[in-house]
């Protein structure tokens, strides 16, 4: 090997041009050379990865130059530490990005391929469960936009996040297998490789009278390996890395016992060591307290900050640097055991003492908070966990006795606090809490809303917040516009752009302009023009995939996200089932013709709400087949939600349901697709929807529902269900309809426990809001009347939605945490 002195020229590739017929010759030279195939025999699936393949060379031009930059300017680093990235699609992302999507489709034609149907066959990297895996794919995406130099670390899984399918209305999951053609995106780094220990014992080594050394002896260890994907911004400006870590065996197969028979037993470490990187939790703010998921945790923590370091120090004399150069995000507590994985090894492996490492550790390191639900917050059992990283127990000890004393002895908390801020619940069986941990070991702490934030503030971080009042920050999330605008919606791109120029590709914001149009008629009429064709779109899909027609002249009323009680797809099911009462008690009522359309997944162990998908299901199929509905109102659940789902449902929608409890939806990002591609919003003052509120103004979207504020005291002080259930004869009516299995009459109690969990407690308020909603949606039929009226609010969505690009979102994380960039 040559190592290069880094003043020495250093060759690089010439650059490429990239007119239609060069990529045209290059895709035949990859179909052939790199797939081994025959063009004339090639079949789409080789198309796709020879397009691929010329994509990938063009963005790995910029990726070295980017890479090669950060090293020349000493410039700071970002790592995004997140368990989950759901990517989805990378092809039309990536081409338009370079801006070559008119010659690929060009150069692809000539050999009479078609891009749409070849993009159409990627896969989904589903690599993730719902927003929080999503919004750090948008991240991603956004931080090479704005030219940040940033990596992404996670897992590599060999099976995303499960496929859906139903059966007669049941969620049944089945296997994801994005692999299974192999991903030609990515390059497998041998080289870049870490030894991982788990268990074992730890020995401690007298250096001398003051010194002592602590030697992790682990029982098992595995090997992690990068896969690297680039990840190219907009216009190409800059490609950052999205390293993936895959796990394999130290020996691959115990040869003595497979000599002496032992075929399977021979083959036992290598399927342990890879059962790590093998499948995705399905997990969605739910807990997954299993020992593989914190072996999982710890694998990918600790090979992401082995490789950091390495990095560092390739540049860098040592770690007093380490604050100024690099910044560490944890995208929730997934990773949050990397604050004692840090410790350990900058003093067990680079010999620093403890203070210097715990201060390096707290300015290198900040968290997101993403959620409230005090079941979601992760916690291990002491034993689970010291048995597991006995070294990382003694570290968690030394962190709170200095975090405690401190506590107590400078600021004087009484004893609920200091138990408060323990980074162990003594309450029962003694756990570790993942969220204090990462909130001592960090010097920023943020929520992902401005509510969410304040409600950090009072509820699960009260005390940490009295003790470390500077550190809780809000940063609002926001959704990357290239994909959700340019891409998913070009006829509305187009119109967009030919309305008011071009500036709004570079800035979101400048969407404002649109404002002077949305009380233009002939403006009104061309973008309702495209959301009926994306409408059209949609009724296609549903009709080949689910054999239900649409009317695209219907109302599109659209709940897609997981499915979780807070979420309330409940509530929306509720309605359904007293609107479609209404309907057919007063046929000489001008009713607006609807489709209610709900997907999503849930998690396979969440009981209610794998129990809220059948009766999704079972209430669809009775309302459907009423033929005295008249097909007034249409009920739908399309299955196996995904990102490419979400690429046509959003572009297509005309209502969009953000219903959550208020103060339970850390701030939900699909409520800000939705806008953004002109669907008004049924919503509660609840996550984002508050600022979304504050940006499209009060008359542009439909809030109803109780506030944060209410639903804690009604919480506090108890209330009674039954009461307001019994006052609303249209709640009644729906629910006892459901209750007594009018849609289930295969089995009449399905439903039973779900609706009595309404009248006994309630403690989503469904009930409690069903008024205030039913009541909302009218409202909402009205407006829809008044095309002119629906069409001015719509587009003022659209106009007005630009401050909730994640490229926004970045620059504050940038400017203020990370001071990077
Ligand atoms: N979120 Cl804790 C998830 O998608 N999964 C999780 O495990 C947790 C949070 C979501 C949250 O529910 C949404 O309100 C946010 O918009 C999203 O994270 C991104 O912050």
């Amino acid at each position: 090997m040559v190592n290069r002195q880094s003043n020495e020229a250093i060759p690089s590739a010439a650059p490429r041009a990239s007119s239609s017929s060069v990529l045209a010759q290059e895709i035949i030279e990859r179909l052939t050379y790199r797939i081994g195939k025959d063009p004339k025999v090639a079949k789409p699936h080789d198309w796709l990865t020879a397009a691929i393949l010329v994509v990938r060379d063009r963005i790995t031009d910029n990726w070295m130059e980017s890479t090669r930059q950060v090293y020349a300017t000493n410039a700071k680093r970002v790592y995004y530490l997140s368990l989950e990235f759901l990517i989805g699609r990378l092809m039309r992302d990536a081409v338009t990005n370079i801006g070559l999507m008119d010659e690929l489709r060009e150069a692809l034609a000539s050999f009479g391929v078609d891009i749409n149907i070849i993009a159409g066959l990627e896969p989904d990297a589903a690599l993730g469960n719902g927003g929080l895996g999503r919004l750090a794919a948008c991240f991603m995406e956004s931080m090479a936009t704005v030219d940040i130099p940033a990596y992404g670390y996670g897992i590599r899984y060999v099976h995303g996040l499960f496929r859906q399918q139903m059966a007669d209305g049941w969620q049944v999951e089945l296997p994801e297998t994005w692999l299974a053609h192999g991903n030609p995106w990515e390059f497998e780094r041998r080289e870049s490789s870490y030894e991982i220990g788990f268990g074992g014992s730890v020995e401690t080594v007298n250096i001398d009278e003051e010194i002592t050394r602590y030697v992790w002896k682990p029982a098992d260890r595995v090997i992690a390996t990068a896969c690297d994907t680039p990840v190219v911004g907009w216009r190409g400006k800059r490609t950052n890395t999205l390293r993936l870590w895959t796990a394999h065996p130290i020996d691959p197969i115990l040869l003595d016992a497979f000599n002496a028979g032992d075929h399977i037993g021979a083959l036992r470490e290598s399927n342990k060591a890879e059962s790590l990187a093998r499948v995705l939790y399905p997990a969605d703010a739910t807990p997954a307290g299993q020992e593989l998921r914190l072996r999982q945790e710890f694998f990918f923590s600790s090979a992401s900050l082995q490789d950091i370091l390495r990095r560092h120090l390739q540049q860098y004399p040592d770690f007093t640097s380490l604050p100024d150069k690099v910044a560490i995000q944890l995208n929730d507590t997934h990773p949050a055991v990397s604050v004692s994985e840090l410790i350990r090894l900058l003093m067990d492996i680079h010999g620093l003492d403890f203070e210097t490492a715990w201060d390096i550790t707290r300015h290198t390191f900040a968290y997101t908070n993403h959620t409230l639900l005090p079941e979601a917050l992760e916690t291990w059992p002491v034993p689970l966990f010291e048995r597991l990283l006995p070294r990382h127990m003694q570290i968690v000890y030394a962190i709170n006795a200095k975090i405690l004393r401190e506590a107590r002895k400078e600021k004087g908390l009484s004893d609920a606090e200091v138990r408060s801020i323990s980074l162990i619940d003594e309450s029962g069986e003694r756990r570790v809490r993942m969220g204090n941990l990462a909130f001592v070991g960090s010097h920023s702490v943020n929520g992902v809303s401005a509510l969410h934030t304040e409600l950090m503030k009072e509820t699960v971080f009260a005390d940490l917040h009295k003790l470390y009042p500077a550190r809780i920050n809000n940063k609002t999330n926001g959704i990357t516009p290239r994909r959700w605008l340019m891409q998913c919606n070009p006829d509305l791109f187009g119109l967009i752009r030919e309305s008011i120029g071009d500036e709004f590709m570079d800035n979101a914001e400048a969407l404002q302009a649109l404002d002077a149009f949305a009380d233009k008629k002939d403006f009104q009429e061309k973008f309702a023009a495209i959301k009926r064709s994306n409408k059209v779109k949609l009724a296609q899909l549903v009709q080949s995939r689910m054999g239900v027609r649409l009317d695209p002249s219907a109302m599109f009323d659209i709940q897609i996200k997981r499915i979780h009680e807070y979420k309330r797809q409940l509530l929306n099911i509720v309605e359904a089932v007293a609107l479609y009462d209404q309907i057919r008690s007063h046929p000489e009522l001008d009713w607006v013709p609807r489709v209610k359309l709900f997907a999503g997944k849930a998690a396979p162990s969440y009981h209610n709400a794998k129990l809220i998908v059948k009766l999704a299901n079972d209430v669809a199929k009775v309302i459907n087949n009423d033929p005295s509905v008249r097909g007034l109102l249409k009920v739908v659940f399309v299955p196996n939600y995904n990102v490419s789902l979400a690429e046509i449902i959003v572009p297509a929608a005309d209502l969009s349901e953000q219903i959550s409890t208020a103060g339970m939806e850390a701030s939900g990002t699909g409520n800000m697709k939705f806008a953004l591609n002109g669907a008004l919003t049924i919503g509660t003052l609840d996550g984002a929807n508050v600022e979304m509120r504050d940006w499209v103004g009060e008359e542009n979207i439909k809030i109803f529902g109780m506030t944060a504020e209410e639903v804690a005291k009604v919480r506090a002080e108890g209330h009674n269900p039954r009461a307001i259930i019994e006052q609303s004869s249209e709640l009644s009516q729906a629910l006892q309809a459901i209750a007594s299995g009018v849609f289930s009459p295969d089995d009449r109690n399905r439903f039973a426990g779900l609706i009595d969990g309404l009248y006994n407690h309630d403690w989503f308020m469904v009930a409690a809001d069903f008024d205030a909603y039913s009541k909302a949606q009218r409202e909402i039929d009205t407006i829809w009347t008044d095309t002119g009226s629906w069409y001015s609010k719509t587009i003022r969505n659209t106009a007005r939605m630009g401050w909730f690009s994640s490229d926004r979102t970045i620059r504050q994380y940038a400017g203020e945490i990370w001071r990077a960039g």
